[in-house]
């Protein structure tokens, strides 16, 4: 990642917007994202209310997020293939790595990546990751093709929420403070990407379980 070059913004205190760090890996990132899919396919999942996510959704890693009337929780196995996920490629952890160190964590070693696939009409509403087991450790969240508006809050639901807008490429790193901050994203418009077509990709790489040092 050496010689990469772009523009940091600081979204909130412990959230980091790095512009376009991943625009040069792209076609590494998705080539892998479809690799992950032959294995483990793209899937709707339903919330414990009995609602499907309008995001469609894999993970590659040692466990990934899964949602059903039981709830939202890590599991080793894929529901759909009863396999284990499909391993994170290396490449996808160092640079997550990379990318966590650039905005001031060390040693971030993600077991998870979720990997979200929007259409035009998909949204997520404003939500916390709270299913992981520490909290020390950041998350970074890759945005692929078409953009779309980005909102964060703070720890309370109710807080003000400030709107970004994410493009193809763009890196955000949140920690400390922001771990736990309500997020959102605005709902896809119609449109195409040259790499991507008419979607929006989205990983987000975790660190699920406590980390044995
Ligand atoms: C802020 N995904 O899968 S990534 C999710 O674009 C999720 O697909 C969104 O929120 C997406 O849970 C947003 C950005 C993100 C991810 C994790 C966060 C923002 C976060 C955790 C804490 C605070
Ligand atoms: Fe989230």
């Amino acid at each position: 990642m050496l010689f990469e070059e772009y523009v940091t913004e600081q979204l909130a205190d412990g959230a980091v917007v790095l512009r376009g760090a991943a625009k040069s890996i792209a076609t590494d990132l998705l080539q892998g994202i479809s690799r992950i899919i032959s294995q483990s396919p793209l899937r709707t999942v339903m919330t414990p209310m009995g609602k499907p996510m309008s995001v469609e959704m894999t993970n590659c890693g040692a466990v990934g997020w899964v949602s059903d009337s039981r709830g939202y929780r890590y599991e080793h196995l894929d529901p759909i293939t009863g396999l284990p996920w499909p391993p994170m490629p290396v490449r996808f952890g160092s640079f997550a790595n990379s990318l966590a160190e650039r905005a001031g964590y060390r040693g971030f070693q993600p077991d998870t990546c979720l990997i979200n696939r929007y259409s035009a009409g998909s949204k997520m509403g404003l939500h916390q990751d709270r299913d992981e087991e520490d909290f020390t450790q950041p998350i970074v969240s890759v945005s692929l093709g078409l953009p779309i508006t980005f909102k964060f809050g703070g720890i309370k639901r109710t807080a003000p929420t400030v709107s970004v807008k994410l493009r193809h490429g763009d890196v955000v790193v949140f920690g400390g403070p922001a771990r736990l901050a309500f997020h959102g994203v605005g709902m896809l418009r119609n449109g195409h990407h040259a790499a991507t077509g008419s979607a929006r990709w989205n990983l987000t790489f975790r660190s699920a379980r406590q980390q044995v040092k």
